[in-house]
């Protein structure tokens, strides 16, 4: 990334190493472990220098403020966190390009007429304890605190305990209105985690709607034992009844036309290499084009599943994680941004990844900025953006914040 080392995207150079993961590739940057806290850190260093009052809400969401903070403040940002093994755009861009805009206004003299802030979000991709768009969730009363204090990451530790390590009070965890309140509107620019502006041939979108999505979990029970005694005959071993369920997973989304179906995490218990395992967690994230779609989606991966792992003897119990509806973003605002930004130019693109403008936009005016992406490929190191095409980004967020401020 040495490229970006100039000019307007140094934010991006200058955090290229935090986070790296040698094993998966990329960077698994997860809430308040190392690499985040040195985001962090990183981030109020930056937002310092541009005289930004740098506050962490009781959620641990970070704020930079550009003079007093709201009321009807345009506020800009995304995430510092990644998936396990991400790449280098997906939520950083956001961060970069919106201080990178803030400091091209103060440097051409502007004066603000309204409260302005660069917002991070935390635990955007629930990488840690599960649950994406957390920071935003917990601000918007969009999860329950008392279910959000007792997630926990893989080593048992409770988000309620990990944040009264990072420093937040865990009884204060949950709805804060009055910083919601603050938010007059928000606008996330992001990496287009599709082929979407590629297939178009232009460089900067504005988002139209995100498909429904949610987690669920399959916990497949079976009979665990010894690997060596136990016959091949009436074995229940659920993690090949898994595998069928899995393929089964498949099987319910090619089906569906426009939807999405994914296990990309399993946790095999006890997890021996000559120990036929006892039970097993697949996560599944399942996305449509809308909530009625996406539940049947479920519902017919639920059934499929019972069936499928039925094969080896096994059980299986779905359970909900998490849920977020179809979004729709303002027409209004799109068009309103489109006109502002040059017009058809500016195609608005629909996209299946969430974000936590989606859990926004349920409270207060939202919209987003997409990037484009010359490898249309995202959660995962081969996620890329051309220099031109984030300083196109940049400058089309400057022109926006100067139409709004
Ligand atoms: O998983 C998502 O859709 C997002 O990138 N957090
Ligand atoms: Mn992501
Ligand atoms: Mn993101
Ligand atoms: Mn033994």
């Amino acid at each position: 990334m040495s490229e970006l080392a100039h000019g307007t995207l140094a934010g991006l150079a200058e955090i290229d190493d935090t986070g790296r993961d040698a094993r998966r590739g990329g960077y698994s940057r997860h809430l308040w472990q190392n690499a985040d806290l040195e985001l962090r850190a990183w981030f109020a260093e930056r937002a310092g220098r541009l005289g930004l009052g740098v506050e962490t809400d009781r959620n641990g969401n970070l704020w930079a403020w550009w003079g007093e903070p709201g009321p009807d403040a345009v506020v800009t940002g995304s995430h510092l966190d990644s998936v396990p093994g991400g790449g280098a755009y997906d939520g950083p861009l956001g961060v970069v390009s919106a201080l990178e805009a803030v400091a091209r206004l103060q440097a051409s003299g502007f004066t603000p007429s309204r409260p302005c802030a660069v917002l991070v979000f935390a635990e955007e991709e629930g990488s840690r304890f599960g649950i994406a768009c957390l920071g935003s969730r917990l601000l918007t009363g969009g999860i329950d605190a008392d279910r959000a204090r007792a997630l926990v990451d893989a080593d048992g530790i409770t988000l309620a305990d990990s944040a009264r390590r990072a420093g937040l009070e865990p009884a204060h965890l949950g709805a804060d209105p009055n910083a919601l309140a603050r938010i007059g509107l928000f606008i996330e620019l992001h990496v287009e985690q599709g082929r979407g502006l590629v297939d178009l041939g232009r460089p900067v979108a504005v988002a139209s709607s995100i498909l429904a999505h949610g987690r669920w979990r399959l916990t497949v029970t079976g009979q665990g034992n010894h690997a060596g005694a136990t016959p091949m005959p009436g074995r229940r071993d659920p993690l090949v009844a898994a595998a069928r369920a899995i393929v089964a997973v498949q099987d319910a989304a090619l089906n569906h036309p426009g939807s999405r179906a994914t296990v990309g995490r399993l946790e095999v218990v006890p997890g021996g290499t000559n120990v036929i395992a006892s039970s097993v967690h697949a996560w599944l994230d399942a996305r449509a084009p809308s909530d009625s779609e996406t539940r049947a989606l479920v519902a017919g991966i639920e059934e499929a599943a019972i069936a499928a792992v039925a094969v080896n003897g096994c059980s299986v119990a779905v359970t909900e994680e998490s849920w977020t509806g179809t979004v729709t973003f303002d027409p209004d605002l799109v068009g309103r941004f489109r006109a502002v930004l040059g017009g058809s130019r500016v195609p608005a693109l629909p996209t299946g990844a969430g974000h936590d403008a989606g859990v926004l936009a349920a409270s207060v005016p939202s919209a987003m900025l997409f990037v484009r992406n010359p490898t249309g490929v995202s959660h995962s190191p081969e996620e890329f953006a051309e220099v031109a095409d984030c300083v196109a980004g940049i400058d089309a967020l400057e022109t926006l914040l100067r139409s709004l401020l």
